[in-house]
């Protein structure tokens, strides 16, 4: 009998991976490698408190409202306790901007290099329903000298300046995704072990596809180039597939391929999903994947930002599908500026 049929070997976990990762670059101190491990550790603690929400009273909302003017639902209240405890006690991040606080937070560690960008639980209003919710999170080496509290220039770098971004997406099984520049990589979580473990190495979406996932609910105030764009999707017959939970859809296009569009509406003119936490670390993690992200003209990762918790248009997926969603949306833009100067 062969031995190892007897005892297959359990793969490679995340922390393994993580640390071979490091040893690629010679004069990394393991600061950055500390601080995956730290997130990794809150969204395992966060995916227990999922799985038990229909147990003990923890779903259902918190009756506040965040900084958004969303309603809080108690586990997202949780789950920002979570990340930002395990960010606090890891030491690598001296400030952290978060979805449910206003304020940029500082976590007292003025030595510590990195700056988080991070929505603890997205889709949140989903957890009711047993539908896939996520974490996003988006990581930032601060240009401010340590030493003090980060700035809030530390905290507005543009998309292109992150050093690693990923998601946490607690779905049928839970795993973690993420980048650090050098391609993408997905583990899903074992429970009986409390490991995550390498499952999706290397991961490409495909360069096309024939979903596209967007609230048809909002039609009625979809600009002409953005109707049109779903229209085309439609005689092309294309699925319309639409969780409503930003981190599931985006998953799924990202492995089947696909297009997500949050495109600015009449409810939301500068459309309603957050630069710094929700597109500019899933634009990181497409392009690595050989995808696409745009505002519907200018790339995501290269957009200014202003402010902490600005929103912006997001057309995020398989290559062709963003740039063929980007030419409907320059021909509405031309016949705008022909009818102009008629
Ligand atoms: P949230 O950050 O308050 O959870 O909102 C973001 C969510 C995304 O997960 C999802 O893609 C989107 O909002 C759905 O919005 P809508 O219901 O307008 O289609
Ligand atoms: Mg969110």
């Amino acid at each position: 009998m062969d031995h190892n049929k007897l005892a297959l070997p359990v793969g490679t976990t995340l922390d393994r991976f993580i640390m071979r990762k490091q040893e690629d670059f010679p004069y990394a101190t393991g600061e950055l490698s500390q601080l995956l491990r730290d997130i990794a550790l809150a969204a395992k603690i966060v995916n227990r408190e999922i799985n038990r929400s229909g147990l003990i009273d923890i779903a259902g909302a918190y009756g506040n409202r965040n900084v958004q003017g969303e309603d809080q639902q108690k586990l997202d209240v949780i789950a920002n306790i979570r990340f930002i405890r395990a960010l606090r006690n890891g030491g690598e991040v001296c400030t952290i901007i978060s979805e449910e606080d206003a304020d940029i937070i500082q976590t007292g560690n003025n030595q510590g290099k990195y700056v988080v960008a991070i929505d603890p639980l997205d889709g949140s209003s989903n957890i009711d329903v047993n539908v896939s919710i996520g974490t996003i999170f988006s990581i930032y080496r601060r240009i401010s000298p340590t030493g003090r509290e980060g700035s809030s220039a530390d905290c507005l770098q543009p998309g292109t300046h992150q050093v690693a971004a990923g998601y946490v997406i607690y779905g049928s099984s839970t795993m973690l995704v993420y980048t650090t520049g050098n391609g993408v990589n997905g583990f899903t979580y074992e429970p009986s072990l409390g490991e995550f473990f390498l499952s999706h190495p290397d991961i490409q979406t495909p360069k096309t596809g024939k979903v596209y996932s967007i609230n048809e609910g909002s039609a009625e105030s979809f600009s002409p180039g953005v109707a049109a764009f779903v229209q085309h999707c439609k005689s092309e017959k294309f699925s319309a597939r639409y969780i409503g939970s930003l981190v599931a859809d985006f998953h799924r296009n990202l492995l089947k391929g696909g297009i997500y569009i949050y495109p600015a509406t009449a409810k939301d003119p500068s459309g309603k999903l957050r630069l710094m936490y929700e597109c500019n670390p899933l634009a990181f993690i497409v392009e690595q994947a050989g995808g696409k992200s745009s505002n519907g003209q200018l790339r995501t990762l290269e957009i200014e930002p202003k402010t902490c918790h600005e929103r912006c248009p997001v057309f995020i997926g398989s290559k062709e599908l963003v740039e063929q969603a980007e030419a409907f949306l320059a021909q509405e833009k031309e016949a705008a500026e022909a009818t102009a100067t008629a």
